[in-house]
């Protein structure tokens, strides 16, 4: 396929709630979506960096320029060998934007499909027609309001809380929540690197809970601590953060420091990228789970093609559209019975509804041949 052109779109989606991490608060997901037009038809991605770099060092505005001034042109000069799968190994010589380059991949990788008219699960090697879905709650201004949150996801039929914790929160709000629903709800927290390597005994407390997983408690490049503290505590230790590549991720189990590896498929530059760490993973004996970004339905769709792989024996963070969106960009993906269906349609199975997202639009901006 030959890319002609490429549409970036900025979009400020309102929540529906402020999710807080130990990161920072956000009340509007603000996100650059990748439209790209090539010979055999155009494919959507949304690139996932948010508007600060405070999860990881790319933000939206960097991932654009990134794409324009670098990731685009290249993929460009391609011209008719340009293909999903020959995107990696050609931007390769540009140093880290992951997210950038997974928007741009999947894009390609859409279109491609498309032509072909198969869908990404197909393509990926989903063995699910639907996927279980959890819920990351965020860091609630007191407790009641926990309750409250957490009560009414349950009610909804997600099938695992994720709770996010940092220091002053987290045994209190764990307790809680374990002692209102007993034993058998699935628990895990994400501390998003809030914790240091002084923080084992506190983090040993949490071991009471039964949890099913502590996602990345300590700083991302930390690998060796992880590998300490999955020691230390009983609690199985989750790598998010700290996990960018196939290769990083052999590593770290073969440390001992990710006993569970949560994949998203932006930070770690796409979804080929992702099936090798899923391969890597399931060949250890090591579960994976889907994580997210928030993303709106185009972002939502692709995570969960990548979920209904056969190593993804916990549920995401693949919740339905209305966790955070009153109004989707995309048809909205629901719950039924704890589960999302994952899109069958060709590429990502579903297509921007346009007045809706140009009632998001901030800016819109061409790049071409
Ligand atoms: O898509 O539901 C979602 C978000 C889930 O908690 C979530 N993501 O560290 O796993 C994580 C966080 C990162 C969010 S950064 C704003
Ligand atoms: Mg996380």
């Amino acid at each position: 396929m030959k890319l002609e052109a490429v549409e970036l779109i900025r979009l400020d989606v309102p929540l529906k709630s402020t999710f807080r991490t130990s990161e920072g608060a956000v009340n509007v997901h603000e996100v650059v979506w990748v439209h790209a037009i090539t010979d055999v038809g155009e494919g959507w991605a949304e690139c996932a960096a948010n508007g600060l770099p405070d999860y990881s060092s790319e933000f939206h505005t960097g991932a654009a320029l990134v794409l324009k001034e670098f990731l685009i042109p290249n993929l460009m000069k391609l011209g008719n060998d340009l293909t999903a799968e020959a995107v990696a190994p050609s931007l390769h010589w540009v140093k880290g934007h992951r997210m950038a380059k997974a928007a741009i991949e999947t894009a390609l990788l859409d279109a491609q499909l498309r032509a072909a008219n198969t869908s990404l699960a197909t393509y990926l090697g989903a063995v699910k027609e639907t996927v279980p879905a959890g819920v990351s709650v965020g860091i609630m201004d007191s407790l009641p309001e926990l309750l409250k949150f957490v009560e009414g996801y349950l009610a909804e039929g997600y099938l695992r809380i994720k709770l996010k914790i940092q220091p002053g929160w987290d045994y209190e709000p764990v307790k809680l929540i374990r002692e209102a629903f007993g034993p058998d709800l699935m628990l895990q927290v994400d501390a998003n690197t809030a914790y240091t390597r002084d923080d084992f005994d506190l983090l040993k407390r949490l071991d009471e809970f039964n949890l099913l997983l502590i996602e990345q408690p300590i700083e991302e490049e930390d690998i060796l601590g992880h590998a300490r503290l999955a020691e230390y505590i009983e609690t199985p230790v989750c790598l998010d953060e700290s996990i960018v590549s196939a290769d990083i991720a052999r590593d770290a189990i073969e440390l001992g420091a990710a006993e569970i590896i949560n994949i998203k498929p932006s930070r770690v530059g796409g979804y080929i990228e992702s099936v090798k760490i899923h391969d890597v993973a399931q060949a250890a004996g090591i579960p994976v789970w889907c994580g997210g970004m928030l993303e709106t339905g185009i972002g939502r769709a692709a995570n969960l093609a990548l979920a209904a792989l056969p190593n993804f024996t916990l549920p995401g963070d693949t919740s339905a559209s209305n966790r955070y969106f009153a109004v989707d960009t995309t048809e909205p993906f629901v719950l039924v019975d704890g589960h999302i269906s994952v899109p069958t349609g060709p590429g990502i199975g579903v297509d921007p509804i346009r007045e809706i997202v140009d009632g998001y639009t901030v800016s819109t901006e061409w790049v071409k041949r």
